[in-house]
């Protein structure tokens, strides 16, 4: 069988999977999870995760969730640089999918749900007070962020990483959501150096809201 990504295109923690699989040049099936129809919550979906939340994957029979855990196994996949051998050198990359899983994520999510998710699924008022708290959070990481990216053209060092591929996903949804921006002109740079890859506008054409 093949590799299989279960995936709702729409969302940037799929964007991260489906970026990652292109940026390897990783063959997979796409097998969509409509979130409108609630289709993570069926007992075939949550016999694959039990947190009924997508992105998994599915290779052979082999089962991940958390999409930094499937950039992690892509990249091993891939071979060559992608995934260190050295502790140190993968250790300086993973540092980076925890900080994204534990604070970059979480402040971006706070403003997609806000302005996209809400409006998507008819689920009431953006609150302002909740963007306020999402662009406090934000400005905080931005702040680091970018001052990483003054010091070298992406997150890790000079050469594109999975640590790139990892934070950056959440951009993939930067003009609906208006992330305050602004002021991080290194973040800028390298925002449109990502959007500029070829895996980048191939994840980006899946992007639409399936239709069934
Ligand atoms: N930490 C997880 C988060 C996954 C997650 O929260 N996925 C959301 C969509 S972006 C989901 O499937 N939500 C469905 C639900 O909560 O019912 C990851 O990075 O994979």
């Amino acid at each position: 069988m093949s590799l299989q990504l279960f995936v709702f295109p729409p969302s940037p923690r799929a964007f991260k999977v489906l970026l990652a699989a292109h940026q390897f040049g990783i063959g997979y099936e796409l097998r969509l999870v409509d979130l409108t129809k609630g289709q993570q919550r069926e007992p075939s979906f949550l016999a694959l995760n039990p947190n009924g939340r997508m992105p998994v994957l599915d290779d052979d029979g082999f089962v991940l969730w958390e999409s930094n855990a499937i950039v992690e196994y892509l990249a091993a996949k891939a071979g060559g640089a992608w995934l260190p051998a050295a502790s140190r050198d993968r250790l300086a990359l993973t540092r980076w999918l925890y900080w994204e899983s534990s604070h970059w994520d979480q402040a971006c999510a706070i403003l997609v749900f806000e302005k996209l998710v809400k409006p998507f699924f008819g689920l009431g008022e953006t609150s302002e007070a909740e963007v306020a708290r999402g662009e406090t959070l934000f400005h905080r990481l931005a702040g680091v962020l970018n001052g990483e990216l003054e010091k070298h053209r992406y997150v890790a060092g000079e050469a594109l990483t999975i640590a790139d591929l990892s934070i950056g996903a959440a951009l993939s949804v930067a003009e609906r959501v208006h992330y305050p921006l602004q002021n991080y002109r290194a973040i800028q740079r390298w925002h449109a150096d990502l959007q500029a890859l070829p895996a980048w506008r191939k994840t980006t054409a899946l992007q639409e809201p399936a239709r069934a």
